[in-house]
């Protein structure tokens, strides 16, 4: 399939649109503030036509950092009545508001790759040396915080911070927090935009709102909430976002003399081991585990195949993931669905439950090329650039017909493409 110009431009229109004076709504209605990984693809998005927009992304982005390193998922610049929950029921008193939890770290990554990409070098470099400090410290954040015993692995205290709100692998970890009889009433505001049976069910949700009390109750006190959160899982999406991201941060520190080197190669040994320790043999994948029982969850999600992106898998457990990945082809159109199409837990239509993702999507494939699997890349492709033309440019498609589902004229979706179309040759720039 061939890049098509008229998509191209589309997908500018749609970032443009969606542009708030310099952060970028995923969509309109559904999202209308800024995302923390969506920050990240795009930011790659602006980069391939406005380089300078490009680097406004994470300006704006870290106007939400905390003081303790953490960045948020959620910098809500200014009201906006359509989604819940707001700033209000976060009750973050800073400015500009913010959620309290986190998501994957991908902005090491993006910069690095912006800076590899970037026509105007000056601007650049210049933006790197601005942003390296705050990465070094959220990354500092998270080893300290959220993994203070140097396991390796992430605690992840609410299935938001995931990426993947309602993916079936946080479904027992999910049932085990009891619904807080006193929750505050609120109305969900993602059902008004979308069909119901494309979102996440009410018992989640009431969960998903009982945890942010729970943290509220707790001010947020993250050593606290390892001993006591009542959700808490090692999550692939994470693990192996920060472990490139770290990859990324140490090699922007040798080619800029910042000589953090020493430290955050002592991180990504730990993490290297931490995402191995996840491997299933008989599986033929990783799973992401329970951290509350110690258990793995025995259920293939997307977010399976990203050691490949972080680099830590074997070439002989790469080829395995790769027989795993021919293994669901033969079950659906598109790749890659969010969940295995065998598990009984597969919904072709619900958000995470199984839906392709195209973010996802470019973080296997590049996984699969760099692993030198140019063929099934290729395939991945081809089929996110194939479902944009085809239904537009959603938050996410289903696997077996290609239809659009969730939000429409999505901005991480329309970045892809770009992105996708820069990879593809000339013929679209
Ligand atoms: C909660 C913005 C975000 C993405 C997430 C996706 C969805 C939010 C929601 O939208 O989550 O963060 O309200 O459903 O799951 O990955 O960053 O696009």
């Amino acid at each position: 399939m061939q890049i098509q110009e008229t998509l191209v431009q589309e997908a500018r229109r749609i970032l443009q649109a969606n542009d708030r004076g310099g952060f970028t709504i995923p969509t309109a209605g559904l999202y209308p503030f800024q995302w923390l990984w969506d920050a990240g693809f795009t930011a790659l998005g602006w980069m391939q036509f406005d380089e300078a927009r490009a680097w406004a992304e994470f300006d704006l982005l870290f106007q939400g950092q905390w003081e303790n390193g953490m960045l948020p998922h959620i910098v809500f610049h200014r009201p906006e009545p359509t989604y819940f929950p707001g700033p209000e029921r976060w009750g973050v008193k800073r400015t500009p508001p913010t959620s309290a939890i986190t998501q994957p770290p991908v902005v090491a990554t993006f910069v690095r790759w912006m800076l590899e990409q970037a026509q105007n070098q000056a601007l650049a470099q210049e933006k790197v040396r601005q942003l390296y400090p705050k990465i070094l410290a959220y990354h500092r954040w998270f080893k300290r915080e959220r993994d203070p015993q140097n396991t390796g692995l992430v605690t992840v205290l609410h299935p938001w911070e995931t990426g993947a709100d309602n993916s079936p692998a946080w479904d027992e970890a999910l049932a085990r927090v009891q619904v807080d009889p006193a929750l505050p009433p609120y109305t969900r505001r993602d059902t008004t935009h979308v069909d119901p049976s494309q979102r996440p069910h009410q018992a989640e949700y009431d969960r998903f709102l009982t945890l942010l009390e729970v943290y509220k109750r707790a001010d947020f006190d993250q050593l606290r909430l390892l001993q006591e959160g009542p959700f808490r899982v090692a999550s692939l999406l994470i693990d192996c976002v920060l472990h490139r991201a770290n990859h990324d941060l140490l090699w922007l520190s040798q080619r800029f003399g910042f000589g953090h080197e020493g430290e955050i190669a002592g991180w990504l040994e730990a993490s290297r081991q931490g995402i191995e320790g996840l491997w299933d043999e008989a599986a033929g994948l990783y799973f992401n585990r329970d951290l509350l029982t110690g258990e793995p969850i025995r259920v293939g999600v997307s977010a399976s195949f990203l050691p490949l992106y972080a680099g830590t898998a074997s070439p002989e457990r790469a080829g395995r993931l790769h027989e795993t990945l021919q293994g669901w082809a033969r079950q659906v159109r598109y790749l890659v669905p969010s969940t295995d199409p065998q598990s009984p837990r597969f919904e072709p239509q619900r958000y995470w439950r199984g839906p392709v993702w195209a973010v996802v999507n470019y973080l296997i494939a590049l996984g699969f090329a760099e692993y030198g699997y140019p063929q099934v890349a290729e395939r991945i492709r081809q089929d996110t650039l194939k479902l944009c033309e085809v239904t537009g440019f959603s938050e996410y498609f289903h696997p077996q017909t290609g239809q659009g589902l969730g939000g429409g004229a999505f901005s991480w979706t329309a970045a892809i493409y770009l992105a996708w179309s820069r990879l593809g040759g000339g013929e679209a720039s």
